[in-house]
């Protein structure tokens, strides 16, 4: 696949946090993850989706092998290496869907490393690669970010509780300042199967989907320098697959893409907040 322009979106990337090659996923793959997030989403009970009533549903990728397809996709693979990403590890993901007539996702930033150092370096750890099933507007809840935040401290930083807290996902603040529209947001509408690259650390959030059809979304998560991450990063990554649904020939597709961290090394602790290194 030829990315066009590979070094401008590398630049934006590591810049601004963020990218969007177009027409990434074929048509037919697109149709195969529609059904099956739609299945999966069905499926779910009235207190998940309450659970979740921000951000939509979090279904783990590992809960249908289907999924295994998409983290080894080669078109993907194909952009990842055109912007100089040529041994990305994968470690995890999600389907979100927000359902019609939902609130936003609140303003989070997704890296759980902040105790490190290297995190307040231009390097990026960890990349989310986004993948909308339709194509998405202000109007049925396509991404907003902040550009340049996942490497300069935003005042949103210091009014955000903890990353994920229970009561933001639950709505129960409406008028919390992390559902509201930010000076200085950029909508990142998209066409289905077009693909968002963003640094982990970028401040982002949804608009609320006013649309009588779900927005789905899959969230994958990649390491682009994997091996020259810190081992106690690169040993909390390992620790982070899980089984589920996956049997041996999913994880003898994404082989070549699995975060293998050799020795007996303490694993990084989880941390979702910036310290004052971050200004
Ligand atoms: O639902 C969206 O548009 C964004 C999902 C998101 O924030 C995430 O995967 O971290």
């Amino acid at each position: 696949m030829n990315v066009e322009r590979p070094k401008e979106k590398y630049d934006q990337l590591i810049a601004d946090g963020y990218c969007v090659i177009e027409d990434v996923l074929k048509a037919e793959i697109l149709t195969r993850l529609r059904t099956v997030t739609d299945e999966l989403l069905d499926a779910q009970t009235e207190d998940e989706r309450a659970a979740h009533r921000s951000s939509g549903s979090m279904i783990s990728v590992y809960m249908d092998p289907l999924f295994a397809e998409l983290v080894a996709y080669r078109r993907a693979l194909q952009a990842l290496e055109a912007l100089g990403f040529l041994r990305p590890k994968w470690s995890s993901g999600y389907v979100i869907s927000k359902p019609a007539q939902s609130p936003p996702l609140f303003w989070h930033q997704d890296w759980w490393g902040w105790d490190d150092p290297c995190s307040y370096t231009a390097l990026p750890q960890q990349l989310f690669l986004m993948y909308y099933l339709v194509d998405t507007t202000p109007y049925n809840g396509c991404l907003r970010v902040i550009g340049g935040s996942h490497l300069n401290r935003h005042p949103l930083h210091d009014i955000l509780p903890s990353a994920h807290g229970d009561a933001l996902q639950r709505v129960e603040d409406p008028n919390h300042p992390a559902y509201q529209q930010i000076h200085g947001e950029v909508d990142i509408p998209v066409k289905a199967g077009d693909l968002v690259i963003g640094d982990s650390r970028l401040l982002h959030a949804s608009h609320g989907n006013q649309s009588d059809e779900r927005r789905t979304v899959i969230t994958l998560w990649y390491h682009p320098f994997f091996a020259l991450l810190p081992v106690s990063m690169q040993a909390h990554i390992g620790r982070l697959r899980q089984s589920f649904a996956w049997s041996d020939a999913e994880w003898a597709r994404i082989a070549e893409l699995a975060p293998v961290c050799d020795g007996d090394v303490e694993p990084l602790k989880w941390n979702r907040n910036p310290g004052p290194d971050l200004k």
